[in-house]
């Protein structure tokens, strides 16, 4: 069938047709052999740049395709993707057909390419697979994972019966990111925990279940936002588009204004949100994902809970102990929670201490008050995120045993810096380094491998290896986690302060850390007291410890979690089991489980095949068309993106399997056209032979040909192209097989 031409580059000049499933003969022209049209489209391939190793040239590129909407570039099968800032209209399912089952060079650069190429490799080879993608907050993360993940769903072989599993997966998304994400300085739509998920596809290509990993949920925006950040969405959707009855039922009025911990940041309202139409979606997905009625009024009850959690405050009586200033919130949290209001009002002003074989009651200063209320309301939410994922994954869950193959997603917050910085970017930018770190290892590793396997011969290139930062967090004894531990380990004796002055004696001379005491004169000047600055791979960040110790610990009195269990909730119950190990050990600080987390997920990763999805944000300001030279040039500098395209270019551009290369190019040659009877490593060496090309642009691998220069590929492509259209009508060619 024809259809009409849909790409980009065709845009702006007059549309055409051209058979369906095909590559656009005039993109072709236009952007691989028309000279005009590669200086303003630029080119969809790094690889393909002769002499393009500079970073201007690199970055001349990215901008001049950035300014004709083409945001997607690749190296080889990475793909770099500049966040637009605006609606492209290129993910609709006209396009997911189109790039489904195409060969990945032959259409523009798009997500749906990368996503296709995936998924078709996981069939042919049947093993598992997972995408990283990676960049600074607001890059445009969350949005590649999510189309992702829209593409498999919508495209993949489905069944009346597997349309139940596409839509959960799908309907996932809006649930998790209602619970996970919140409006920061950098992203109106940040996420707020890291997230893995693994797509499951049966041995048919359809998928068939999924299953998400969450890691480490930002707890503390609870209670707290800075100044232009909201809480979670969750809250300001129920709120603004809660039905009546049900606000009624909760206790709550419809005004973000009546809510303290709504209202921190300043900016309950926010241009880009709709959060009334967002609490129906995530309402209807709620009911899809097959949450019951009573587990989603018990949800909401949580929600609203820690709404009226937020506005409990606290007199100081005449000896300075905490009482309630107000009986109506203890009301509503005593209905909402399920549990007696006296028994609620004694654990949130006494804690109980052991004395001897005895238990007494002590009771709060209003400040002990506050911070213990706090400290409930961030774990009743966080473990209330918790369950939520775990109940999507029982739905998402695939009963049937057969084997199956996985993609994983991989979707985390990205890098961020804000003017002050605390335990939780401490916590992000770790994950960060890691992530950089296993791209590292990874890139290098599997092109290493890959010469070793065939037999070819390589010398690395240099890169830098941020392994030493992993190493300064990490580390046993001496990395920054382990000191922090040690400090919580001393309470009452311990402050942020103390753990300061450790790590200054600790670290003492280490290239990548530096405080106000350490540094020198010049540095000094742009340093405070109370902080410390890490030279992440991705730029300085000053870190305040102010409030590092308390966060590691995370500590919840053990009288409130008493109080929890009696609670009638069915998700509280769950949150706080009546056998949860609750013994006199040390459970494990934030940090450290934060650090064992990212070991598992490295395991995890590093057992399938990577793939990647490099995200650059143009510009701080979140505007469509501006594209900020400096801040890009940061980004592609540490995301090692140049480095990356010299592996590939310093070793072999391209490699294709003997059978693939051959079938392809084989009407290039009378020997081995229409039909070659030997193999298909004597073929290609026929064929290459008769194409004229020299000993030294290409290597002869075990089970690929290695080519050194793109222009070799190009002119092979070239002629072709000319042999195609000699040949005739296309079903006669061997196209789209490479
Ligand atoms: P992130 O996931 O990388 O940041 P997002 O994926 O949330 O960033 O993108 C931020 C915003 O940029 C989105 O809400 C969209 O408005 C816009 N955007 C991103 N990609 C596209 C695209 N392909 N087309 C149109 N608009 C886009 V963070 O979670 O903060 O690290 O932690
Ligand atoms: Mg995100």
């Amino acid at each position: 069938s024809i259809e009409i031409c849909l790409f980009p580059p065709c845009a702006p000049l007059e549309r055409h047709m051209h058979p369906r499933g095909q590559r656009c003969s005039r993109i072709l022209r236009e952007m691989e052999c028309s000279l005009t049209a590669r200086d303003r489209v630029g080119l969809q391939d790094f690889v393909l740049l002769d002499a393009y190793t500079s970073e201007t040239a690199f970055l001349d590129n990215l901008r001049k395709r950035f300014h004709e909407n083409l945001i997607y570039t690749y190296i080889g099968t990475l793909l770099v993707s500049v966040n637009p800032y605006k609606e492209l209209g290129i993910y609709t399912k006209k396009q997911m057909d189109v790039y489904m089952g195409v060969n990945f060079f032959e259409l523009p650069p798009h997500i749906f390419a990368l996503a296709d190429n995936v998924y078709r490799t996981m069939i042919s080879e049947t093993n598992n697979h997972f995408i990283l993608i990676s960049g600074e907050s607001g890059a445009g993360k969350t949005e590649a994972s999510k189309k992702i993940l829209q593409f498999y769903a919508v495209s993949c072989p489905s069944t009346r019966l597997l349309d139940n599993v596409r839509d959960r997966l799908l309907l996932s998304n809006p649930v998790l990111e209602a619970f996970g994400n919140a409006k920061t300085l950098k992203n109106d739509n940040s996420s707020r925990f890291g997230k893995y998920m693994d797509i499951q596809f049966d041995h048919r290509g359809a998928a068939v279940g999924g299953h998400i990993l969450s890691y480490l949920l930002e707890k503390s925006r609870v209670v707290h936002q800075n100044h232009g950040e909201r809480n979670f969405h969750v809250f300001y959707q129920l709120v603004e588009g809660g039905e009546d009855d049900l606000l009624r039922w909760l206790g709550l009025q419809r005004s973000c204004q009546n809510y303290r911990c709504l209202v921190k940041g300043d900016c309950a309202k926010v241009t880009s949100i709709n959060d009334k139409n967002d609490w129906k979606t995530v309402r209807k997905a709620l009911s899809i994902i097959e949450f019951s009625e009573s587990d989603i009024e018990h949800l909401f009850a949580i929600i609203a809970s820690v709404l009226h959690l937020g506005n409990v405050q606290f007199d100081a009586n005449i000896r300075g102990y905490a009482s309630l200033s107000n009986s109506n919130e203890l009301h509503w949290l005593s209905k909402l929670l399920g549990i007696q209001t006296h028994v609620l009002q004694e654990g949130l002003t006494h804690r109980k201490i052991e004395a001897k074989a005895e238990e007494v009651l002590s009771p709060f200063t209003t400040e002990h008050a506050i911070y213990a209320r706090d400290a409930l309301a961030k774990a009743i939410y966080g473990r209330t995120f918790n369950w939520l994922v775990n109940k999507i994954n029982e739905s998402l869950a695939n009963k049937d045993s057969s084997r199956k193959t996985v993609i994983g997603l991989l979707d985390i917050y990205g890098f961020e810096v804000f003017h002050v910085n605390s335990f939780e970017q401490f916590c992000i930018n770790y994950c960060n380094e890691k992530l950089q770190q296993l791209f590292i290892q990874l890139t290098l590793k599997s092109e290493q491998e890959e010469y070793e396997m065939e037999g070819i011969e390589w010398e690395p290139v240099p890169y830098f290896n941020n392994k030493i930062i992993c190493d300064l967090v990490e580390e046993k004894h001496r990395g920054i986690i382990s000191v922090l531990d040690e400090e919580c380990l001393r309470p009452g004796e311990a402050t942020d302060l103390t753990f300061l002055e450790k790590l200054e004696e600790t670290l003492n001379g280490h290239p990548h850390f530096v405080t106000h005491k350490l540094a020198d004169q010049k540095t000094r000047k742009t340093l405070e007291r109370g902080d410390f600055r890490l030279l992440h791979y991705a730029g300085e960040v000053t870190y305040s410890v102010k409030g590092f110790l308390d966060k590691n610990n995370d500590l919840l009195y053990r009288n409130i979690k008493d109080v929890m269990r009696q609670s009638q909730n069915n998700i509280i119950k769950l949150c706080f089991p009546k056998t949860e190990p609750d013994t006199k050990r040390r459970p494990e600080t934030v940090a450290t489980q934060f650090k064992s987390s990212l070991a598992g997920l490295t395991d995890i990763l590093m057992s399938k095949e990577p793939w990647y999805v490099r995200c650059v944000k143009p510009n701080s300001g979140k505007q469509p068309g501006r594209f900020d030279d400096v801040m890009v040039r940061h980004q592609v500098k540490y995301l090692g993106l140049m480095e990356h395209l010299r592996v590939r270019r310093a070793g072999f551009a391209y490699r294709r399997r003997y059978e693939v290369f051959l079938q392809r190019y084989k009407p290039l040659c009378p020997d081995t056209w229409p039909n070659w009877k030997g193999t298909a490593a004597e073929g290609v060496q026929r064929l290459v032979k008769h194409l004229g090309y020299k000993p030294d642009e290409y290597k002869m691998g075990r089970t690929k040909i290695f080519i050194r220069h793109p222009r070799t590929l190009f002119a092979t492509e070239d002629a072709f192209d000319v042999c195609k259209h000699q040949l005739g009508t296309a079903n006669k060619t061997p196209a789209r097989l490479l």
